[in-house]
């Protein structure tokens, strides 16, 4: 970056509703051919060439990739979280990539239900920071000291003392339990190192790309989601039509992508996942794609870059990823203390999908305007503006529960 555009990508910070330049937003209902869509036939025909367009501009094309894979449970046990779970460690590995250690993922599934519903998603610190659940095994994979503290980890490893010290509440296992549901979740680092030089040691360096620009983290941490989900459909404890993904934040922008492109996910719940995720782009508020791209240049494709300064000439917005998750039910979260990942933005692009799901029939927000904080609005599609700061906490848990009974589970 030469020193005038970091002083702009320093500066170009915005809080205030009133500066945001007008913005034209792409019409959803006109294909990448330019032809307009007025039925699901004519969107879903539509589907591959906009998921192209994300993929060149923004994700990275994920490359063909061999998903030949091995499942072993590492361990599973019949009376977890006092006896009222199973708990379960699967191993996924990757015959024609053995140096990567593979997905480990940790499963809780509620004893009393028949093939339950699953929350499906990544987490930020190791399966074993979301509880104090001894059995559940430390990871050994690199990674970010979110904390800074020594005590958790040390030297990019996570230490046993980060055992139920996760950042955010991500996955409050019990709560799923109580009300029925499965939970299934695995440490993003499985898959690719969190930083700009972990292409070369994750799935990205293993499939011997050389050019690390045409595909991003975000890809490889979307394609783990697939796998994850290739595993649960063999796994007759879980009903895996019904697989909820979901993610908060980075991981959020992670399970969008996941989701508009594997139409197994019968749902998705996006946690404040902001610019890259939710929000929509061409709107000056808070992290912009600028910021994005200059702090984390390996999450998205190289492409992305190229829009500095030039937004307006990406050819879509994220209401048109909102799109491809359609007729598929939607909840997306924001919070007050999160003014950085452009509340409006996300609630507005939510908003703009709507008459995508209404080809299907599916209801609107039943809201043109930013609700107030802790009053979800819509049914199929939600959304929520809960008071407190960027996390995925309590709140939020009971609200996705309420949704997926309702929406997903009906
Ligand atoms: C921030 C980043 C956000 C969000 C967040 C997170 O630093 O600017 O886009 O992804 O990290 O993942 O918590």
């Amino acid at each position: 970056l030469s020193l005038i555009s970091q002083c702009m990508v320093a500066q170009n910070v915005n809080y205030d509703e009133a500066k945001i330049p007008p913005y034209t937003l792409p019409d959803i209902l006109t294909g990448v051919d330019g032809k307009k869509i007025t039925t699901p036939k004519q969107w879903e025909a539509n589907r591959s060439a906009l998921l192209q367009l994300f993929a060149e501009n923004v994700y990275g094309v994920t490359p063909t990739i061999s998903t030949r894979q091995h499942y072993k449970v590492l361990e599973t046990k019949n009376d977890a979280l006092g006896g009222k779970a199973i708990r379960k460690q699967v191993l996924i590995t990757f015959d024609d990539y053995p140096q990567l250690s593979g997905i480990n993922m940790l499963l809780y599934i509620p004893k009393n239900v028949a093939k339950p519903p699953v929350f499906v998603g990544l987490n930020f610190e190791g399966n074993h920071s979301l509880g104090n659940d001894p059995a559940v095994l430390l990871t050994q994979n690199w990674m970010v000291d979110f904390q800074k503290n020594p005590e958790r980890v040390k030297d990019n490893r996570a230490l046993e003392a980060s055992r139920g010290k996760a950042v955010v509440e991500s996955w409050p296992a019990e709560m799923m339990i109580d009300q029925g549901f499965a939970m299934a979740t695995a440490y993003y680092g499985d898959i690719e190192p969190d930083h700009a030089e972990g292409w070369k040691s994750g799935l990205r360096g293993a499939i011997g790309r050389t050019d690390s620009q045409k595909w991003s983290a975000m890809g490889a941490w979307a394609w783990q989601l697939s796998r994850m989900l290739d595993y649960l459909q063999t796994d007759t404890d879980v009903n895996s039509k019904k697989a909820i993904v979901l993610g908060h934040s980075r991981l959020g922008k992670a399970a969008f992508w996941a989701a508009a492109q594997d139409q197994r996910f019968a749902a998705f719940i996006s946690n404040e996942s902001g610019e890259g995720g939710a929000a929509l782009k061409r709107r000056w508020y808070g992290e912009t794609h600028e910021i994005i791209n200059d702090k984390f240049p390996h999450w998205f494709s190289g492409k992305y870059k190229t829009y500095s300064n030039n937004i307006s000439s990406l050819p879509f917005d994220q209401h048109q990823l909102f799109g491809l998750i359609a007729p598929r039910p939607v909840y997306v979260t924001s919070a007050e203390g999160d003014q950085w990942a452009d509340p409006n933005g996300q609630f507005l692009s939510l908003k703009n999908a709507e008459p995508v799901f209404a080809l299907y029939s599916k209801k609107g927000l039943g809201a043109d305007k930013h609700p107030p904080v802790n009053q979800p609005v819509g049914d199929h599609i939600r959304y929520h503006y809960r008071s407190g700061k960027h996390d995925m906490n309590a709140y939020d848990w009971e609200q996705y529960l309420k949704f997926a009974r309702e929406v997903v589970n009906k």
